[in-house]
């Protein structure tokens, strides 16, 4: 019998291609959505205004992290096989600024989910999507046996979720895991994020319509992977035998700065040109470097990595430009009528 999964985040970079993957998989997939006062769903439109067959496979419910009793009701309803937590506060700069509201999403979020699943009494396999940044201040390689040592209200709540995983799993035997993914990028990427900032940059400094762009620190140094990728592996998690958690990244560290040149050389400009420094994109505390070893999850969930930063900057800068130019274009036969 087709599967039933449970996305929360899925107007998210991950949500949307971890839905595409369940439902090439012939899942029915039930995305958690939170109102808002604008359109959120940009990401996943394609997928809920597709032919009709997919459009019955693919139902979204308006709920949010911060509402057990909604989590209840919603798990009752579905009764999904497979439950993936991806919704999070994911903004590490801005959860200087909101802790609390980030530690009550971020962190308690994922305790409301895991005891909605505990009280709906459904028998449920649970995705956590935890992160490197829970690493922090531990120097690289990271794996699963690095202790944690965060450094932002993201990642502190994200060790709570973790945590709060692991203890689901021991003292319910819930199939519960954590999937500690390294960053991940796509043209789906959130547009205030450092890769997406860089190459949407790129693609407006090369048609004229800005000269430069502002950017915090650039020594930092991070292990950039592709994100449909990376959704295979939340989904592999989920298949095993027994729950355990995972490291999932490339293995390659690579500076902002590298990251600059390789997106700006990439539409022949020289970075150098166009960048300019602004404090304000410096973080209270830095995590200086994350470089991944996905030995585990290579070994046992026979998952590997292809595409590495440079193809990754090629790739989202290739599309910020054809995105821009078919905006352009749009724009031009609106002012023409
Ligand atoms: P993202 O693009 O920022 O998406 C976050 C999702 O969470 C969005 O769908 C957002 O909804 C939703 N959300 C926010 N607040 C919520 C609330 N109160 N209730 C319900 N949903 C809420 O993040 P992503 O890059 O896809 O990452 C997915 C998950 O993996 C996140 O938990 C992130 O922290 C974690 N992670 C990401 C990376 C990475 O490199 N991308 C690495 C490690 C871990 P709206 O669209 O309405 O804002
Ligand atoms: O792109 P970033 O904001 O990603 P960060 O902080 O590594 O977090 C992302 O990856 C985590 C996994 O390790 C996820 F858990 C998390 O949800 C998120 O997806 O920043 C990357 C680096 C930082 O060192 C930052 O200081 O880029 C540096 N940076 C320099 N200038 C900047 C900027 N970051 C942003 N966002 N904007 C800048 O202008």
């Amino acid at each position: 019998m087709a599967k039933t999964a449970l996305i929360t985040g899925v107007t998210g970079q991950d949500g949307s291609y971890l839905s595409e993957l369940l439902l090439d998989k012939g899942y029915t997939v039930h995305g958690l959505i939170r109102r808002s006062s604008s359109f959120n769903t940009e990401r996943i439109d394609h997928i809920y205004q597709g032919p009709e067959e997919e459009n019955r496979s693919f139902l979204l419910h308006h709920a949010d992290l911060a509402d057990g009793v909604a989590l209840v009701n919603l798990l009752r309803d579905i009764r999904p096989d497979e439950v993936y937590n991806l919704g999070a506060q994911s903004h590490v700069r801005v959860s200087f600024d909101a802790p609390l509201y980030t530690g009550d999403i971020t962190g308690l979020g994922t305790v409301r989910l895991l005891e909605a699943v505990r009280a709906s009494g459904i028998d449920t396999r649970v995705y956590q999507a935890s992160s490197s940044e829970m690493f922090g201040a531990n120097p690289p390689p990271q794996n699963e046996r690095t202790p944690f040592h965060p450094r932002s209200p993201y990642s502190v709540a994200k060790v709570y979720s973790y945590w709060s995983t692991v203890n689901y799993r021991e003292a319910y035997g819930m199939f519960a895991v954590n999937g500690i993914l390294f960053n991940h990028e796509s043209p789906r990427r959130g547009e205030t994020f450092v890769t997406r900032k860089i190459t949407r940059g790129v693609a407006r400094i090369k048609a004229g319509l800005q000269t430069h762009l502002h950017l915090g620190n650039l020594d930092a140094v991070r292990d950039w992977g592709y994100a449909p990728e990376y959704v295979e592996a939340m989904w592999r998690m989920l298949q095993c035998d027994a729950p355990d958690d995972y490291v999932v990244a490339t293995g390659e560290g690579v500076s902002v700065r590298q990251f600059l040149e390789y997106s700006f050389a990439h539409a022949g400009l020289d970075w150098r040109e166009h960048v300019r420094y602004d404090a304000k994109y410096e973080r209270p505390s830095e995590v200086d470097a994350l470089i991944g070893d996905a030995t585990k999850a290579e070994e046992l969930l026979g998952w590997k990595p292809v595409v590495r930063s440079r193809e990754l900057a090629g790739i989202m800068v290739d599309a910020d430009i054809r995105q821009l130019s078919d905006q352009l274009a749009g724009a031009a036969v609106r002012v023409d009528r």
